[in-house]
């Protein structure tokens, strides 16, 4: 007799985003290494059990010859990925311009560059036909993996026209889009010469998710102000369709972090760090080195916070951790020398000869030794000028049970709204007002840190990635299935 195999359905889940979870290096002609690249993304659907989840995306390395793109299908295959292969031109074009040079700056209120003012430049033209093309691409790969049944959930800016693609292949499919940005007030999305025809794109979906009920807002606001569409509670309609549109506040794996506070190896790094900085309050900045991180302002809040306050001068230390991103793009090398130059000043004003007030660096950190940095820390600092939520607060957060540190956060960050009651929300722009918040942190009561912190950890141990990813799956299905009903009434 043998047990039938009852193994529960598990429903196929084919995420769609820019890059797959995993960096590829090449090793030999048709040998490739790879390493799974954390991120807020990656933790979020590898804990998702419910799913039988697989990836679809860019391996972010050119492969131009046959055998290459064979050998590293093979090996993506067993990590459950599947690769989009984009030639260089369209990277070029498609990524590095109408993505980080367009539409980043322009969802995060930077505006859009100069020369690209006019609908009628000739790289605006050509970035947008590339942007069409590469998500052209990434649609050609979905459908030929897709089964009927799966759930196609794609993410964020770069993949705008996905949906518009993939209801073309098969209008049954069921579509979902989550953005990860900020979605900017309708005046500002107007600005944008092809405005109406990436609305019109994304409203292909099925269901149509943001961090914030504030950006779902603003983008149904798009809809009926652009394209003359009629916005409901429940999203947008067009002659009949209802596009669902919700906000999914995403969340971390907080267990994974608690967990880690236990490891031998985070213990030692979290003794060196409180013995290297004995006597002194660690403030904490981590960030991806990028313009809307709002890392210069910062700094020249804890100037001018020194300045102001003799008495702390050397009894505070700023560790400020920046990823390099986009290195290849002036405008971020540009914002690497900026720091780098305001941080030598500073250090050259303040510091003496055993020490500095502010100590960067300009690499990645390992998890464990991310995690000993959040819980040595007293005061974290996060001053994006706009950011869609921002993981980092809700890291922060999870590894200071024991401290009870404070966190310094801008209501410009998606996190405002749901750490708002624990932080100190300020507008990062205000230089006066960030430098006053971080007296106000290091002077903080043990009773007031205690209150603030724990109504933080309660809503980031509550509210977790895999609790995001469900929700948001659960519902682009309950959507499908009504819109089915609605049509056979
Ligand atoms: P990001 O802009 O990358 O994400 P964030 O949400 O803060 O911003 O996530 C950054 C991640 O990178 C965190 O998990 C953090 O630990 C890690 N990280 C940052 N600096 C690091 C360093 N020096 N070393 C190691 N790790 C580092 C985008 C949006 C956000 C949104 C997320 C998820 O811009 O607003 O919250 O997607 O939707």
């Amino acid at each position: 007799w043998e047990r039938p195999d009852v193994r529960p359905f598990r429903q196929r889940l084919l995420v769609v985003a820019n890059r797959l979870p995993v960096s590829a290096v090449r090793r030999g002609e048709e040998s490739w290494s790879l390493e799974i690249s954390a991120g807020g993304l990656v933790s979020a659907l590898l804990g998702v059990k419910e799913f039988e989840a697989r990836w679809i995306g860019w391996a972010g390395v050119n492969v131009p010859d046959e055998a290459g793109q064979r050998a590293l299908t093979k090996a993506l295959a067993e990590k459950r990925c599947i690769p989009v292969f984009l030639d260089e031109d369209i990277v070029h074009q498609y990524y590095n311009g109408y993505c980080n040079n367009i539409l980043w700056p322009l969802f995060h209120y930077l505006g859009l560059p100069q020369e690209d003012r006019l609908a009628t430049t000739r790289s605006f033209q050509s970035q947008f036909a590339a942007y069409k093309k590469a998500n052209q691409m990434f649609a050609s790969v979905v459908n030929e993996h897709y089964e009927e049944g799966d759930v196609v959930w794609c993410h964020d800016y770069h993949l705008m026209f996905l949906p518009k693609c993939l209801k073309e292949y098969n209008s049954k499919m069921k579509v979902g889009w989550f953005l990860h940005t900020p979605f900017p007030s309708s005046e500002i999305h107007r600005t944008l010469p092809s405005r109406s025809d990436l609305l019109r794109a994304v409203l292909a979906a099925d269901l149509i998710g943001f961090h914030t009920y504030d950006y779902a807002r603003h983008f149904v606001s798009a809809c009926t102000r652009i394209l003359g569409l009629e916005g409901t509670p429940e999203g947008v309609e067009d002659q009949g369709r209802l596009t669902r549109v919700a906000a999914f506040p995403i969340g971390i794996d907080s267990d994974r972090f608690i967990r880690a506070l236990d490891v031998p190896q985070v213990q030692e790094h979290i003794r060196d760090l409180k013995e290297r900085f004995s006597g002194r309050k660690v403030m904490l900045g981590v960030d991806r080195l990028d313009m809307i991180k709002g890392i210069p302002q910062k700094i020249l809040a804890f100037e001018k916070f020194l300045e102001e306050n003799l008495t702390w001068r050397d009894k505070v230390v700023l560790l400020q951790i920046a990823v390099p991103t986009r290195t290849d793009v002036p405008e971020y090398q540009k914002l690497t020398s900026q720091v780098h130059e305001i941080v030598g000043r500073i250090n050259g004003r303040f510091g003496t000869l055993t020490a500095v007030p502010i100590h960067h660096l300009d690499r990645s950190l390992d998890f464990h030794a991310l995690c000993a940095l959040y819980a040595v820390t007293d005061v974290a600092l996060v001053t994006s000028l706009r950011d869609g939520m921002n993981l980092v607060s809700y890291e922060f957060v999870a590894c200071q049970d024991a401290k009870k540190g404070v966190l310094i956060l801008s209501e410009f960050a998606g996190a405002a709204q749901s750490l708002g009651a624990g932080a100190i929300l300020v507008n990062p722009w205000n230089i006066t007002e960030v430098a006053a918040s971080i007296g106000q942190a290091l002077n903080m009561s043990s009773e007031e840190r205690e209150k603030r912190h724990w109504h933080n950890f309660v809503h980031v141990t509550n509210h977790n990635a895999q609790e995001w990813a469900e929700t948001f799956v659960s519902e682009l299905n309950d959507t499908v299935v009504e819109a089915q009903l609605r049509i056979r009434q």
